[in-house]
């Protein structure tokens, strides 16, 4: 049976995906519980990571190196960049990097590390899958490049640097571990966030506001694509 792993940063992330499969064993590992249980003919390992990119490349290398995930995928919520975002939107990330490397002293380019990539996309296979479940439930997806980093955006002139130097639609503290993991250990990977907030001035506000509904629209999403992948 293949395994699929499911990733969120906060407990609110992956708790409507635990009230949906009800039954679950809890295995803990390096300060995460790993929730266990089947769905059709997969076995599924669900974990929050807790916040940024250090927690959730260690969620990610546990998800894919003890329980030998075949698939991961990550499930939250997110800032939205572009201005055809608002609360609620879900994007699909087609590529992730990190806005918070920079080793531009070197005359290398923002975000970038050698031996690795400036953007790393995500698995086209899942991407397709998860396309398809859109169009199923009259969803439309955002499909555009997810910039992560350590720190919650909630400045106008931050949001406005990450678009320019970027060109990314959605900010959020993960998604660019979950890529980094995965790819170097050739897992299959799709990074899905329903946005919270805007990532401006009233970014704090409207997260709190929203977390949990938009963290709902994502994990609800996911049991989609779980269903489009039989
Ligand atoms: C990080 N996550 C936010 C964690 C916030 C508060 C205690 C997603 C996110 C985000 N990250 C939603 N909106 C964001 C924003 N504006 N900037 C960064 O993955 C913890």
């Amino acid at each position: 049976m293949k395994t699929i792993g499911i990733i969120g940063a906060m407990r609110e992330e992956i708790t409507p995906l635990l009230d949906f499969f009800k039954k679950y064993e809890e295995i803990k590992i390096g300060g995460n519980s790993f929730y266990t249980t089947t769905y059709k003919n997969y076995n599924i390992v669900i974990a929050y990571s807790k916040i940024g990119k250090i927690h959730a490349a260690l969620t990610c290398s546990t998800i894919a190196l003890h329980f030998h995930a075949d698939y991961i995928i990550f499930t939250g919520v997110a800032g939205g960049l572009s201005s055809d975002l608002k609360v609620g939107d879900i994007v699909l990330a087609s590529s992730l990097c990190q806005y918070d490397v920079d080793i531009s002293a070197f005359g290398h380019p923002l975000g970038f590390i050698p031996e690795s990539k400036l953007y790393i996309d995500t698995d086209s296979n899942l991407n397709e899958i998860a396309k398809k479940a859109a169009i199923k439930q009259n969803i439309k997806l955002k499909y555009g490049i997810i910039a992560s980093g350590d720190s919650f955006i909630s400045s106008a002139t931050k949001k406005q640097w990450i678009i320019d130097k970027f060109n990314a639609c959605a900010v959020e503290m993960e998604g660019a571990s979950i890529a980094v993991v995965s790819s170097l250990l050739n897992i299959p990977f799709c990074i899905i966030r329903a946005i919270s907030d805007s990532a401006d001035d009233n970014a704090d506000i409207s997260f709190d506001e929203f977390l949990v509904d938009s963290a709902k629209r994502s994990a609800a999403f996911i049991i989609s694509i779980l269903d489009e992948i039989q």
